[in-house]
């Protein structure tokens, strides 16, 4: 059987550590174009791989009949035209995080992937791969009912662009993400605190942020979000059950950010994207997972401006 064709949008931090992925260690892929809006980018991404050519757009990308598939890892802000446009042309799509920034933006998704009648669109929430995250997940029948999570989740540092939305849409939509996964269930409101803000963050980013996710059916997330941390990429998570508790600790000594930390989670999303597409059936997080990411975190953008308050998520 021959290798899924594979193209990637954006070869910034996370589409180039993508393309290196697809080209050197995923079975049953291969990588042939890549594009960014940066062409030098591209064609240094373009030049480490044999074969790789550089596409001068991202629609046109797309548009190739010699692309069977396609890896987004553009900014949040050009998702929604790339991924309607992998939706016209019924091919495969692996969209990073977040799917969109808007909630009216990821409903056009949801319908035109409804539209098409079949699974097309897998999103990046590469947490739901991490065997250590894994291995909580599959622990949490043996702790009871779920009741509470305690997420940390910090970066060493940022560049002073990421502004304290951001931190909510860029950085917190993983926990979002990771507390519907291990509840199973959908977030009801959400609450973002601005503690004291670190003198180290750039001027005017509340960083770090506490959130409270209330869960619909009673259960409660708590995050702290640090993205000026200074210290190293810190990602924890202990889940508290009934019987018990579950632990997702850091490797020590902290990796410098996530593409160490997560290497193998995105390994191991990536195949089974690709071997998904190979069989027909993408099965890893869809559109529905992140239109309720979306609108999760609509609702923390807005709950941050008020001053903390609980907003309600709206899926409906
Ligand atoms: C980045 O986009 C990620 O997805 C990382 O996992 C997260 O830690 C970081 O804060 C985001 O900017």
């Amino acid at each position: 059987m021959s290798d899924l064709r594979v193209g990637v949008v954006g070869v910034g931090v996370m589409g180039a550590d993508h393309a290196a992925r697809l080209a050197q260690r995923v079975v049953g892929a291969a990588l042939v174009a890549v594009s960014d809006p940066d062409l030098a980018r591209a064609s240094a991404v373009a030049a480490t791989f044999p074969g790789v050519r550089v596409s001068p757009s991202p629609l046109e990308l797309i548009a190739d009949d010699d692309v069977d598939a396609v890896l987004i890892a553009s900014p949040g802000e050009a998702h929604e035209e790339q991924v309607l446009a992998c939706l016209s042309y019924g091919k495969y799509v692996l969209c990073e995080k977040p799917l969109t920034l808007s909630t009216s933006s990821a409903r056009r998704l949801v319908a035109a992937e409804r539209a098409v009648g079949r699974r097309l669109l897998q999103v990046g929430f590469m947490r739901r791969y991490d065997p250590s995250y894994t291995r909580l997940q599959s622990g949490l029948s043996s702790i009871g009912r779920l009741l509470v999570l305690h997420n940390v989740h910090r970066n060493m540092s940022a560049p002073a662009s990421f502004r304290s939305e951001m931190i909510v849409r860029d950085s917190l939509v993983h926990e979002v993400d990771v507390a519907r996964w291990l509840f199973a269930d959908e977030i009801a409101t959400v609450s973002v605190l601005t503690p004291l803000p670190s003198r180290l963050a750039p001027a005017g980013v509340s960083d770090p942020l506490v959130a409270v996710f209330r869960m619909a059916g009673g259960g409660i997330a708590t995050t702290e979000v640090f993205i000026n941390s200074q210290v190293g990429y810190e990602v924890r998570c202990e889940a508290v059950g009934e019987t018990g508790s579950l632990f997702v600790d850091a490797p020590r000594p902290l990796p410098a950010d996530f593409r160490a930390r997560f290497a193998s989670a995105y390994d191991l999303e990536v195949q089974a994207w690709v071997s998904s597409c190979v069989d027909g059936r993408v099965a890893g997080p869809g559109v529905w997972d992140g239109f309720a990411a979306t609108a999760a975190s609509e609702a923390g953008v807005r709950s941050l401006q008020n001053g903390g308050e609980p907003v309600a998520v709206v899926t409906s």
